[in-house]
């Protein structure tokens, strides 16, 4: 029997809760997100390859994933500022326990930037101690092209629009699948203070 699956969004532990968060909870979240990146500004970090990334980033909570010329990794604080991620708003935890069920809350929030051009190549998120802990997504602005594959690279893949509100929660085998943002549908949204997608990863990077 094949491994491979006819449509990838049939992955085991792939969930889409299309509009969990209403409108005046997006824009709330939004404009909390960008008040927090005041304190820790969004940047364009680097790959170990040594290209630049065109989604701009930042994090909240105990520890935030980056990436520069010596690898990628989760670290307490902002590298340019040195200072320690802004807290992770409670309405993140709360969401975070609704869709997992967990009593172990993330210790990261990654938060993704995407304005003009900016789009993620296909990859796996495996930097994580624990990968049997879920990850949740949490799309907020512009619409957005998301492409999810198999667990190798070879697999077919397919895409469909990520809206803002829309919560994605990637368990089970889903955990470890390629997936990537081909584009942005710009000025689709104005939730976003400026313009532009955030996405927000809540994840577990350190053991319970
Ligand atoms: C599927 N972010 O930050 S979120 C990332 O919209 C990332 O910014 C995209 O991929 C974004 O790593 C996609 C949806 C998502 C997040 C994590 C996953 C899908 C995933 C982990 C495993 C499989
Ligand atoms: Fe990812």
């Amino acid at each position: 029997m094949s491994s491979e699956l006819r449509n990838p969004f049939e992955i085991e532990g792939f969930r889409l809760v299309p509009e969990a968060l209403d409108r005046p909870a997006q824009v709330a979240l939004a404009r909390e997100i960008m008040a927090a990146a005041e304190e820790a500004p969004f940047g364009r970090y680097t790959t170990p390859g040594g290209a630049s990334m065109s989604v701009a980033m930042t994090s909240l909570g105990p520890l935030g994933w980056t990436s520069d010329s010596r690898g990628y990794r989760y670290r307490p604080d902002h590298p340019v500022t040195g200072r320690p991620w802004p807290a992770m708003p409670d309405a993140l935890l709360t969401l975070w326990r609704a869709a997992t069920g967990l009593e172990v809350p993330p210790d990261s929030c990654l938060v993704n930037l995407y304005r003009g051009a900016a789009r993620m190549g296909l990859h796996q998120d495996r930097d994580e101690a624990d990968l049997g802990f879920p990850v949740v997504s949490i799309s907020l602005g512009d619409d957005a092209r998301f492409r999810l594959g198999g667990l190798s690279r070879r697999e077919p893949t397919a895409a469909v629009t990520l809206r803002s509100g829309d919560l994605v929660v990637l368990g089970g085998r889903a955990r470890l699948a390629f997936h990537g943002i081909d584009r942005i549908l710009g000025g689709s949204s104005s939730v976003v203070p400026g313009g532009g997608r955030l996405n927000l990863t809540l994840r577990r990077a350190r053991p319970a």
